[in-house]
């Protein structure tokens, strides 16, 4: 869709759930009258859990991750639906299902995904000092996709214009709180639990190391034909066309794909299609204030 045309598109807010705060933390109100249970969830080990903020490649991980489990079966991988084979522990859709009772259902081992703040996990994850796969985008294209996002998922807040949700999202008004609080949460944590740490940008670049670096993480082995198996299903245009994998199961009024689909475009860089001049040069300035407090640096 042209920009100009994108930019002046508003949603209805008729059908949308509304939002609440956790700890300072916007959530859809669902979660938050279920908070107590969440942050009570109960760990297992075994569990593994992968952890993101909201579009930094979260499914793409958690289908990756499927697939080593199951030694590179594709047909075993398409029993269900992504968000069917692993749960979403904070996420309730009245009518449509709840996360954490999935999960509580659920035989081990079980692989999890969550988008808490470090600071906001279930303590129990860590008790137990379960496994912990963290993946992070570069803030530009998160907040592009987010906002795509956020216009065709009624179970989010409406964005309003890109440049109403740059503002936004440069405040950290979105669900799941703020990125810079988010990443560096997660990265600080990283070394005193067991959390792999991984960058959408290095898993396009070079699908074939990151998923090794997963495969050891887990504790699994795959010889090169899985591998590159893996690699090619779990490739942008083979989980486009994958209904278990591009959340076309899920019912189009909460997921309407006509208005962006889930599957978008799946690139590094699409923010230059999106940033002005002038917003650009306001992030710059935002990121470098926000990120001087940490050695983890992003490619563009
Ligand atoms: S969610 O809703 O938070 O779970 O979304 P998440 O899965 O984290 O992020 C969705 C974005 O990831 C892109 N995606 C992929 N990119 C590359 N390769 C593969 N296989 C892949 N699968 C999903 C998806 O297209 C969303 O990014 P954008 O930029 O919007 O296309």
């Amino acid at each position: 869709m042209a920009l100009n045309k994108m930019k002046d598109m508003k949603i209805s807010e008729k059908e949308r759930l509304s939002m609440d705060y956790v700890k300072g933390i916007l959530q859809p109100t669902p979660t938050c009258e279920i908070w107590d249970q969440i942050w009570n969830f109960q760990a297992k080990p075994d569990d593994l859990l992968i952890s993101t903020y909201p579009k930094a490649g979260t499914t793409w991980t958690q289908e990756i991750v499927d697939l080593i489990q199951n030694k590179g079966d594709v047909e075993k991988s398409k029993r269900a639906p992504t968000h069917i084979r692993i749960p979403f522990i904070e996420w309730v859709i009245p009518g449509i299902g709840c996360g954490l009772e999935q999960a509580n259902a659920m035989p081990s081992p079980r692989t999890l995904k969550t988008h808490l703040p470090f600071d906001l996990l279930p303590p129990s994850l860590l008790e137990k000092n379960c496994k912990i796969i963290y993946v992070a985008r570069n803030p530009k294209d998160n907040m592009v996709s987010y906002y795509h996002f956020q216009r065709m998922n009624k179970g989010l807040p409406d964005p309003g214009t890109w440049e109403e949700y740059f503002e936004t999202f440069l405040a950290g008004k979105v669900c799941w709180g703020s990125w810079y609080d988010h990443v560096k949460g997660w990265w600080e944590a990283k070394d005193q639990h067991q959390i792999l740490y991984l960058f959408y940008e290095d898993m396009k670049k070079d699908p074939k190391k990151e998923i090794q670096k997963l495969v050891e993480f887990i504790g699994s082995k795959l010889d090169d034909e899985t591998l590159n198996k893996i690699i090619h299903h779990t490739s942008f245009d083979v989980m486009k066309e994958n209904p278990m994998a591009n959340y076309s199961s899920v019912p189009a009024e909460f997921m309407d794909h006509s208005i962006s689909p889930f599957m978008r475009k799946g690139a590094v860089g699409d923010w230059k299609n999106y940033f002005t001049v002038a917003q650009n040069e306001r992030f710059d300035e935002d990121y470098k204030k926000n990120m001087a407090n940490t050695s983890l640096v992003f490619q563009f």
